[in-house]
Parts: C-alpha cells; sequence; structure tokens
C-alpha cells in the first residue's frame, strides 16, 4: 500500500511520543499540510505556464532589489495562504517579504513559525528549468524565554522540520523532522506525495561539484586550489561539473549522488549569495540527516546565530568526504 506524507508524518510522530508517552495532536500534521496544499498549488501553476499569462516578471521588485517573477508571487500568497490559516502558525518569514507576517495568537496555541523560500531559482522559470520551494519550521519559544522576534532567529540547530519541494520532470517532496530524511514524489492521478525515498542517505563521496564558475576570479583563493584538487584527482576520482543555478535541483543532485555544492563569498556577494534562514539552514539540517555536512567553508551553518531574517551565508554542502577535504583547505 502506498503511504502519503500525511500519514507518514503522523505515522512518525505516534512513532516518538509512543516513546515519550505523550499523545499526539496531529498539529504538527495540519500544519504541514499546509504546506503540500500550497506546493500542488504552486506545481498546477508551472505545469500551465507556457499557456497562461504567468511567466515573465510581475514589474515589481522584492526586499532583496530583485525583480519578482508572477511565479514568485504566486507561489508566496499561495504559502501564506495555506498556512495563515493554521491556528498553529505564529509568523511567517518569506523570502518575499520584508518583514515577517505575525498572528496575535495565544502562544500555547500559535506554536509553530514557518519560513520560506517560497520559489527558489525564478532565474530558471522562463527558460523551463527546474525550480523549487524551501522551507524551515521553528517552534515558538515560551514567551519567558524570548520573543517572537527572537524566536525566528533561533540558530538552525533548533529546526524541528525542514524541507523543499522540486519541481522537475516529477514534483518531489523532502523532509526530516531530526528522524532521518524521507522523499515523496506527486502523484498525479491521486494528487497526493507519496513515500518514494525511504531514509534517504548522502553517498559518502560522489563525482561532481556544483558551483558558478564564473565568479571564481573573486573567491578567496583556497576555493580556486579546492575545485583544482577535485578536478585532477585529489580525491581519487576526477570530479566533472554540474550546475543548475537552482539551489533546490543542485541540492537534490548532491543528496542523491554525493558531491559537493558551493556558493562562496564573492567581491560582489562578500558574504555569500544564499540565505541563512531559508535556504541554508534547512538544506544544512536534511543534508546532516543525511549524513552529509554544510558548512560556511569554516563552520557549521546550523551553529550561526541568525541576526537578521534575510541574512546571507557562504554555503558549501555535501558528502562527508569532499567536505572533510575542503575543511582541511584553508578557503579563507
Ligand atoms: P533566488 O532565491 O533569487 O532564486 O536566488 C537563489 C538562487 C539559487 O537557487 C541558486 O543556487 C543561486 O541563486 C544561483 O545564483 P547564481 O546565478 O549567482 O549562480
Ligand atoms: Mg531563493
Amino acid at each position: 500500500m502506498i503511504t502519503t506524507v500525511q500519514q507518514h508524518i503522523l505515522q512518525q510522530q505516534q512513532d516518538m511520543l509512543k516513546a515519550t508517552g505523550r499523545e499526539a495532536t496531529g498539529t504538527f500534521s495540519w500544519l504541514l499540510s499546509g504546506i503540500t496544499l500550497a506546493a500542488k498549488m504552486v506545481e498546477a501553476k508551472i505545469r500551465s505556464a507556457g499557456l497562461i499569462d504567468v511567466l515573465g516578471a510581475f514589474g515589481a521588485e522584492n526586499v532583496q532589489g530583485e525583480q519578482q517573477q508572477k511565479l514568485d508571487v504566486y507561489a508566496n500568497q499561495a504559502l501564506l495562504h495555506c498556512l495563515g490559516l493554521r491556528d498553529s502558525v505564529a509568523a511567517l518569514v518569506s523570502e518575499e517579504d520584508e518583514e515577517p507576517v505575525t498572528f496575535n495568537r495565544d502562544p500555547e496555541t500559535g506554536k509553530y513559525i514557518i519560513v520560506f523560500d517560497p520559489l527558489d531559482g525564478s532565474s530558471n522559470i522562463d527558460v523551463n528549468v527546474n525550480v523549487g520551494t524551501i522551507f524551515s519550521v521553528l517552534r515558538r519559544l515560551p514567551p519567558e524565554h524570548g520573543t517572537l522576534e527572537e524566536s525566528i532567529l533561533q540558530h538552525g540547530f533548533r529546526q524541528v522540520a525542514a524541507g523543499y519541494v522540486l519541481y522537475g520532470p516529477s514534483t518531489v517532496l523532502v523532509y526530516t523532522t531530526g528522524n532521518g530524511v524521507y522523499g515523496f514524489t506527486l502523484d498525479p492521478a491521486i494528487g497526493a506525495f507519496v513515500l518514494s525515498n525511504e531514509r534517504m542517505q548522502m553517498p559518502e563521496q560522489g563525482s561532481y561539484y556544483s558551483v558558478n564558475e564564473a565568479n571564481a576570479a573573486s573567491w578567496p583563493e583556497g576555493y580556486r586550489a579546492y575545485l583544482e584538487m577535485l578536478r585532477t584527482g585529489g580525491l581519487g576520482r576526477e570530479y566533472s561539473s554540474r550546475y543548475i543555478g537552482s539551489l533546490v535541483a543542485d541540492f537534490h543532485r548532491t543528496l542523491l549522488k554525493g558531491g559537493v555544492f558551493l556558493y562562496p563569498p564573492t567581491s560582489k556577494q562578500p558574504k555569500g549569495k544564499l540565505r541563512l534562514l531559508y535556504e541554508a539552514n534547512p538544506l544544512a539540517f536534511i543534508a546532516e540527516q543525511a549524513g552529509g555536512v554544510a558548512t560556511t567553508g569554516v563552520g557549521r551553518i546550523l551553529d550561526i546565530k541568525p541576526e537578521g531574517i534575510h541574512q546571507r551565508t557562504p554555503f558549501c554542502v555535501g558528502s562527508k568526504r569532499e567536505m572533510e577535504a575542503l575543511r582541511a583547505e584553508p578557503v579563507w
């Protein structure tokens, strides 16, 4: 029989609660069902993107100063709508919105904060190449331990769940609640995400590296030496390169095939390009749960104390072997 993502979450929760003797409330699975509903809305829109008038720029810039695409706007609204209705949500933090959207809910009920990048890789939308949605779930701190803002800016190691949806030849959802990584494939016949990858593990070594090499001249020197080492067989094989420019797609390949993905600091983006809260943290959580490693090139991503919701970070993620070699390389 099939297992849908909803059934899977409930099952995982029941197993966990059986171990602690508490009762499952179903709140968390109800919350995640908001994400899967939005993902299905986005996927339907993407599938018909060439047919209806959703391609192209929306005519506005988002808070990062980038042109918003119509599909970005749609994806953001779908997530805000599907999650905002859930009583358990205290705040929603989106790449597309400068400030968090907060709900005036009793902290006892409104326990969760969802941080998301509604449509990542938007430069790929118009050319029919993979895009994705990334999300991270945090638990609100009890009022005596911190404000809502402090709850949003918790370390990545405090995430209670993280995941992504990749809109590719098929639509897949990958998530973790800190108890392994699970992959689901959307079955269009029944409109449900069905379990397809149980306890996903990143291979200990791969044979691809993934980085925008056009920036090579402005990386810290060590990165160039590191890639040269990979290319020339320093880790026992001569690496090949793959770069889609859609983080979710580049990460998904790295999760399945191993290897390494890098977005180092550049002269244009001295702090790195990718965002800590809704890009690096959730993918770092998944990578670690799958036996991989995620760093800034120096320290563990999940140990960074966030200072702002749109903070950027250098991001290096991949298989153990390549990431150990990166640690040995003075990349700064
Ligand atoms: P976005 O959130 O505006 O789409 O930007 C993030 C994307 C990632 O998906 C991808 O890894 C990266 O930007 C690619 O950047 P570049 O074009 O500089 O290589
Ligand atoms: Mg993004």
